[in-house]
């Protein structure tokens, strides 16, 4: 007894010590407390049809909706400078996702987990579900901000401005569609923009979508470094950069307090990602139950964390929106996020019948979730409440309506049963042929047309209806951020680092305790990815470096090209012998056509289409022989 008396009682020392390492700010030190703290009710507004108003792409909304422009800017402006105190301010909202890791809305989470964790789930099942009510909340406020400047508006004006509000839902950017949707928007990367305010009088204000102030940075709670001191087992390989920045910055010049951003360094990593992303968008939809979309699209997600806020190749110090415990800061976080509830809401609404089975979450709890606890779509949401009692969980946050919005491919598709088909004021593209269509025309149309372009000159007959599609399958036990970075080019000096793309792991910074070698040894449940080189084999093709895509030509050609490298959160290679957390092997399916460029192509998934080539990756680290 007395022996485990003792041990309990290290460990209670231990614990304690961990916890007290990190300052932590409890709720009740902040404002707006009141009996309904932590619920999120969506917004209530409805068409005169009973429809809820669409979240836009935001180049839509600036080009076709610009009072909504407008008052976007003006609310998103206001609700960034707004008192930091304020449970509902932005920093508030922002520090829900991970730092400063401070409790919210009444909703604590595990005892032993407080200050050391915030309540996103990231590299389980619940990333998708959690997002939603997050960015509901966030719309929320942000809406009340919208009503309030249309509010404001002259008598002569007022109409027109109520009516803008009201249908005003925030916006996001779809960065899944490859060349075809161009470039980093302009207006994410300018320091000042033109305003109209509601009396017609324009002004250049401070562009709420480059960058966030700190008003104040609080460096206790920003300072990884301050805490490795103090808890010693704790000895990172962190920056002190985050305690110093006053704002957030995209592939930051330096880890200095005078560091700028190099917004140029976002523009061409969104360049040489954005065919890797659209290819990885279009195997998501490719997928046959939600927990295997929810994973792909996460990969997806965690590559454009790294395409806004760079640091993760070694060129640039960590930008905020990389980093989890920092992302959320990032301006370009909500226009993220809602981009990834939309392809969310479009699976959902293809495939009315799945939704998340049980799945264990390995090392990845987080304030609220115990590791190897086994969450589903009963699991509390924390910390946000919904108002009919208790939690929000993944079953009800099933419908995105329940929160007030819709998206332009689901406002009326099949699934859905609102009153009115014709509601074309909200419909910007066009979804009557239904949400199968959709995603065939935004995401799986590049490597159709590319197909057909560039088939008769490989010896394809465009009239058949089968190719073969050639994919790198990827499997990681390691617990920490990584990078993955494919290329046929084989030189990483050089711009075409990455050329095929990434498989990108984004974890919180605590799951590699002992800096990156320890990710040999760990013993985690593996995460697999794919990555197509389907855009990458056309290449090939169309310069007359690669016969045909059959295997007898690929298999030589991949074998001498294909290389890759493995970066940590910091952007150091890691060294090949490290690797033996991966394998990596390339395999090809039977792939068909269908007549109708609304079909989406079939790939097929058995065995007996599916082959692999252990000639293209034997002797090369990581590669299966
Ligand atoms: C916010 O709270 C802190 C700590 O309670 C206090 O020192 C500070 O003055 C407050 N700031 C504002 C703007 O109220
Ligand atoms: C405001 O500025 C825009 C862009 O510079 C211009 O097109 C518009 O006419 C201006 N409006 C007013 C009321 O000055
Ligand atoms: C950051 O803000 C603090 C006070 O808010 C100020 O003292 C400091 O000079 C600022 N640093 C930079 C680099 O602007
Ligand atoms: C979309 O297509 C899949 C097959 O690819 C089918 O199972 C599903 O029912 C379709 N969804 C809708 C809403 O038509
Ligand atoms: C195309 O592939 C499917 C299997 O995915 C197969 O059943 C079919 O026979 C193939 N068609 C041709 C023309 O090869
Ligand atoms: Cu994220």
């Amino acid at each position: 007894m007395r022996n485990l008396w003792t041990l309990g009682s290290v460990i209670y020392a231990i614990v304690a010590t961990i916890v007290t390492c990190t300052p932590v700010e409890h709720y009740d030190t902040l404002k707006s407390r009141q009996s309904s703290e932590g619920v999120v009710a969506g917004i209530a507004w409805r068409d005169e049809n009973g429809n809820v108003p669409v979240r836009r792409e935001v180049r839509d909304l600036k080009e076709n909706y610009p009072d909504q422009w407008n008052l976007y800017l003006l609310g998103l402006a206001a609700l960034e400078w707004s008192d930091q105190n304020d449970s509902l301010s932005y920093y508030s909202l922002a520090g829900i996702h991970g730092r400063p890791y401070r409790t919210w809305g009444n909703a604590p989470g595990l005892p032993h987990k407080l200050g050391t964790s915030g309540y996103c789930p990231h590299s389980n099942s619940l990333f998708l579900t959690w997002h939603r009510p997050y960015l509901a909340l966030f719309e929320e406020e942000l809406y009340k901000q919208v009503k309030y400047y249309a509010d404001a508006a002259p008598p002569d004006q007022a109409g027109r401005y109520a009516a803008a509000a009201n249908s005003f839902r925030m916006p996001y950017w779809d960065w899944a569609r490859g060349e075809n949707a161009g470039t980093v928007p302009d207006f994410f990367t300018t320091q000042m923009i033109n305003v109209v305010h509601t009396n017609g009088f324009n002004e250049t204000i401070w562009n709420p979508l480059y960058s966030f102030y700190f008003h104040p940075l609080t460096p206790s709670v920003f300072n990884d470094k301050a805490r490795a001191h103090v808890c010693v087992d704790m000895q990172r390989a962190e920056s002190t950069q985050w305690s110093r920045t006053n704002s957030t910055l995209r592939w930051p010049t330096s880890d200095a307090p005078d560091a700028v951003s190099n917004q140029a360094a976002m523009y061409k990593s969104y360049e040489q990602q954005r065919r890797g992303l659209h290819d990885h968008i279009d195997g998501a939809f490719r997928r046959n139950t939600m927990n295997e979309f929810a994973n792909t699209v996460e990969e997806a997600h965690g590559w454009v964390h790294g395409v806004i806020g760079g640091g993760w190749d070694g060129t640039s110090a960590q930008g905020h929106m990389w980093p989890l415990e920092y992302s959320a800061f990032e301006p370009l976080f909500m226009l993220h996020h809602t981009n990834v509830d939309r392809l969310f809401a479009m699976y959902q609404s293809a495939h009315p019948d799945r939704y998340f089975s049980p799945e264990n979450i390995g090392s990845n709890g987080n304030v609220f979730l115990e590791d190897g606890s086994t969450v589903d779509a009963d699991t509390s949401l924390l910390p946000f409440r919904n108002p009919a009692g208790g939690f929000w969980t993944p079953n009800t946050i099933r419908d995105t309506r329940t929160f007030g919005y819709a998206y332009p491919e689901t406002i009326n598709s099949r699934e859905q049963t609102g009153p009115s088909k014709s509601n074309i004021q909200f419909a910007t593209l066009s979804n009557a042929q239904g949400i199968n269509a959709s995603i065939a025309q935004l995401y799986g149309v590049s490597t159709r047309s590319r197909l057909m372009i560039t088939g008769p000159s490989a010896g394809l007959d465009t009239s058949a209806t089968n190719f073969t599609d050639w994919n790198i399958l990827a499997s990681s036990s390691s617990p920490s951020t990584f990078v993955a970075q494919f290329s046929l080019a084989g030189d990483f000096s050089s711009d075409a680092v990455g050329d095929v793309g990434s498989w990108v792991r984004m974890m919180p910074s605590s799951h590699a305790p002992h800096s990156t070698p320890s990710i040999a040894t760990t013993t985690r449940t593996s995460v697999q990815g794919k990555i197509s080189l389907m855009s990458n084999l056309l290449d090939a093709i169309s310069a007359g470096k690669l016969a045909s895509w059959n295997a007898k030509d690929v298999v030589p050609f991949l074998t001498s090209a294909l290389t890759w490298r493995v970066l940590d959160a910091q952007g150091k290679p890691l060294p090949s012998h490290t690797l033996r957390a991966f394998t990596f092997k390339v395999c090809s399916a039977t792939a068909t056509i269908p007549a109708s460029l609304s079909a989406p192509i079939e790939y097929a998934e058995d065995d007996e289409h599916v082959r692999c080539y252990p000639d293209v990756t034997r002797g090369k680290a990581g590669g299966v022989a």
